[in-house]
């Protein structure tokens, strides 16, 4: 696809390795199978105290608890297996086209796959394993039916991200490859203020399609950041054992330092 200028140079170049160049995972050179899982997962909803108002802000599923989701997979298959003992080592490989080729998941025209009952709304992970399975399912990539004749994900888009005449995303115009980049890079000035929505990623296309009606409003309240925090937060320039420390408070909800103070700020202006 990179080859044919179907993909930005400057993505290409960020997510090639590992993403895109997939390796056999050493401890594992027997390795038989390969097992995608997906694992459903809620929007959190987190709360920042500023100039004495709450504001909550949504972080996208996904975020938080991505070694616990793995660390759960790989329990339940060994528990599932047992009492035979396979292994099951993690495999860093573009896991959403594996899940559709092997009929776990379809995509969506916003690049996003979906499952039956969770829609978009769940965790992928991949295992290299020992196992060798009976049945080959491999099939070729596939759309959500509905896709042929819905248009709620473009237009629902803030940046045009997904377009009408190719089914592939422009990842350079999605909201979410911007936010994810260090704070350092402010946002181009055609990203409108209004279409900022969450604290990193973007929710968009997901709350506009038909297949995440019955999980949209699915989601946790965790963490509460007060005022003193907001403004640590807001002030940038994190070091020492208060940088530790806050890096640690955010974790438990997905987040990292290093997208502060900007997406903070535009969410902040927008209230
Ligand atoms: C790079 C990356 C990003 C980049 C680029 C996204 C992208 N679309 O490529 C950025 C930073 C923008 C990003 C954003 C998001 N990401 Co991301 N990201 C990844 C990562 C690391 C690799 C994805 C990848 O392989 N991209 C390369 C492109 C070329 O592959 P692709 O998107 O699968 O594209 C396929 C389709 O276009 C299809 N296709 C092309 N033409 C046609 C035609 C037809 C008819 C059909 C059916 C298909 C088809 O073929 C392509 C592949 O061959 C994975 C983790 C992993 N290990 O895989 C997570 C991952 C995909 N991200 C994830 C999530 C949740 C997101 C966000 C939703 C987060 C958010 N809420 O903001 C957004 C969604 C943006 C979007 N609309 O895609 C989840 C997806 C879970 C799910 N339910 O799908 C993953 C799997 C992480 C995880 N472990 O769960 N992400
Ligand atoms: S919003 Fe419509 S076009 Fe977009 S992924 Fe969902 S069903 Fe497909
Ligand atoms: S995540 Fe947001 S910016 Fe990216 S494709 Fe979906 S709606 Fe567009």
């Amino acid at each position: 696809m990179h080859s044919e200028g179907l993909l930005d140079d400057e993505f290409y170049r960020d997510f090639a390795d590992p993403y895109f160049t997939p390796r056999l995972s050493k401890s594992i050179p027997n390795a038989k199978s390969i097992i995608v899982v997906a694992v459903p997962q809620p929007i959190l909803r987190t709360t920042f105290h500023w100039e004495s108002r709450k504001v909550q802000v949504f972080v996208p599923p996904n975020y938080p608890d991505a070694h616990k989701v793995t660390w759960r997979a790989r329990h339940e298959l060994k528990r599932a297996f047992r009492p035979r003992q396979y292994k099951f080592v993690r495999a860093v490989l573009p896991v959403k086209l594996l899940a559709v080729k092997s009929g776990l998941a379809k995509y969506g025209r916003n690049n996003i796959t979906y499952i039956p009952k969770y829609g978009s709304f769940h965790r992928l992970t991949a295992f290299f394993s020992d196992y060798e399975s009976p049945n080959d399912n491999w099939r070729d990539k596939e759309a959500l039916p509905l896709c042929a004749k819905c248009r709620a994900c473009i237009n629902a888009c803030p940046t045009s991200a997904i377009q009408k005449d190719r089914f592939l995303i422009r990842v350079e115009r999605c909201l979410t490859y911007l936010n994810e980049k260090e704070a350092k890079h402010v946002f181009p000035k055609w990203v409108d203020a209004s279409a900022h929505n969450s604290i990193v990623g973007c929710m968009r296309c997901q709350r506009a399609c038909p297949y995440d009606k019955d999980v949209v409003d699915w989601h946790e309240d965790r963490g509460e950041f007060s005022e003193e925090e907001t403004a640590y937060l807001l002030r940038g320039r994190f070091r020492g054992d208060k940088a530790a420390e806050m890096q640690k408070k955010l974790k438990r909800v997905g987040l990292d330092l290093s997208i502060f103070p900007r997406n903070l700020k535009v969410l902040l202006d927008r209230e």
